[in-house]
């Protein structure tokens, strides 16, 4: 076909759409079975599946170009090295950072915040200081806080949400104040699903010259993300929510606050020189990098990045939003069921309760029929407090979730209310 006719062509017919029956079938753990029936998996929040191309390329890293990095002069070394300074670059692309520099990877999204906490929280917060959060966070960016406050004689201080989910602004306008030092909140509620206003929030704080870290956990995975267009000074998130691996994850951090904050964690790799009474400090990112990294998850999840770039962060988001109101109109209309959490932004996540019936035993109910949920507190126990629950039940969705897993969904709750009556 001439240039031409494929232009007018392709004027002429619809829009692409997305298709999710092709990207379900990259995801092989999908053609499961689960008790008798096929898998339904609505937990992707906790954690998501991985396509065959992130398992690939890990298989592909194992097999053919594995040693440790930064240190052989061997072609393995060397080449086990580009992979894994390769998969940062790929990171700062996601991301948008300015620097490679300024991606440091980690275990998730958990040692991130402490990374913060422990390094930047410990050379910049003293007594009377305070932090401030939200009451959606995960326990994850709540505890390395209170530790800090612990140690350092600080404050931690919490801005409260809305019955609807969203975060109260006027109220976390008056939590900041002269006293503040940092303010670290969630992107996205994994509780909840809220988005919450980041960039508001990022104005108000560096208004009154306070850094922001971002929990980006729950974000990364469905909404294009770019911390130079936010203007945060930490993002936190992890591989195994973004259809990578376990166990590995990354920090983005401002350059000029990383190029002034002490290491962590002591060892090889961090240091330029060590005598006994004292060493040198390697450059950045390493000098936050002590010891021998996960080099195999380093690469799956840039594998899983590019994966995800491949299929369009705006037409993952925008799919995941037809699910999302499908879901939420369809769940509401179940009697006895009350969603929680009903943000006018949300991303891909329903958190219900159900009259007469405990989380777990929809859980269960719903595992019998080939159903992944979440139930529980979703380690994030201080706004299930706020909402005087001490469980839900949360489907959430990924990529790969389509019409008929919510039609799947609505059929194993109603299974669940005929069974409690
Ligand atoms: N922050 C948020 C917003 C999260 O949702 C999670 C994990 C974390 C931090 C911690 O991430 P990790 O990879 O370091 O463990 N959230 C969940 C969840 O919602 N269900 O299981 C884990």
């Amino acid at each position: 076909m001439s240039t031409n006719a494929a232009v007018a062509r392709s004027a002429l017919s619809p829009k692409p759409t997305y298709d999710v029956a092709r990207v379900r079938s990259e995801f092989p753990i999908l053609a499961r079975q689960i008790n008798g029936k096929p898998l339904v998996y609505l937990d992707s929040a906790a954690s998501s599946q991985r396509p065959l191309t992130v398992l690939r390329a890990i298989e592909l890293y194992e097999t053919t170009m594995h040693a440790n990095v930064h240190r052989g002069v061997h072609t393995l070394s060397q080449t086990a090295t580009e992979a894994f300074e390769n998969a940062r670059e790929i990171v700062r692309r996601f991301l948008n950072a300015r620097s490679a520099r300024e991606i440091v990877f980690v275990r998730g999204t958990t040692e991130a915040i402490n990374l913060v906490a422990n390094s930047w929280g410990r050379s910049h917060v003293g007594p009377g200081d305070e932090i401030l959060i939200t009451y959606l966070e995960h326990h994850a960016n709540i505890v390395p806080w209170q530790m800090l406050c612990a140690a350092t004689g600080a404050q931690l201080r919490a801005a409260p949400v809305r019955p609807n989910g969203e975060l109260d602004l006027e109220a976390f306008r008056e939590l900041l104040s002269a006293r503040t030092r940092l303010v670290a909140v969630a992107h996205v509620s994994n509780a909840l699903g809220t988005i919450l206003p980041v960039q508001e929030i990022v104005h108000l704080a560096h208004a009154r010259g306070v850094p922001v870290l971002l929990d980006g956990a729950q974000a990364v995975p469905h909404q294009t993300v770019d911390v130079q267009a936010i203007d945060c000074d930490f993002y936190a998130f992890s591989g195994h929510k973004v259809y990578g691996p376990t166990g590995i994850g990354a920090l983005y951090a401002r350059e000029s606050l990383l190029a002034a904050m002490p290491p962590w964690q002591g060892g090889g790799d961090m240091i330029l020189s060590v005598g006994i009474e004292s060493s040198t400090y390697n450059e950045l990112p390493w000098r936050f990098e002590a010891g021998t990294p996960n080099i195999s998850g380093a690469v799956g999840l840039g594998a899983a990045l590019e994966y995800v770039e491949s299929l369009g962060r705006t037409a993952i988001a925008a799919h995941e939003h037809t699910l999302l109101e499908l879901a939420t109109e369809r769940l509401s209309a179940l009697p006895r069921l009350k969603l929680i959490g009903t943000a006018s932004a949300k991303a891909a996540v329903v958190s219900f309760v159900m009259d007469g019936v405990h989380p777990h035993d929809i859980g269960t109910i719903l595992d019998s029929e080939g159903i992944a949920i979440r139930t529980g507190h979703h380690c994030a126990m201080p706004i299930m407090e706020a909402f005087g629950l001490a469980a839900t039940a949360r489907a959430s969705f990924g990529c790969y979730n389509n019409a008929e897993d919510v039609d799947r969904l609505v059929e194993g709750l109603q299974k669940v209310r005929k069974l409690f009556g």
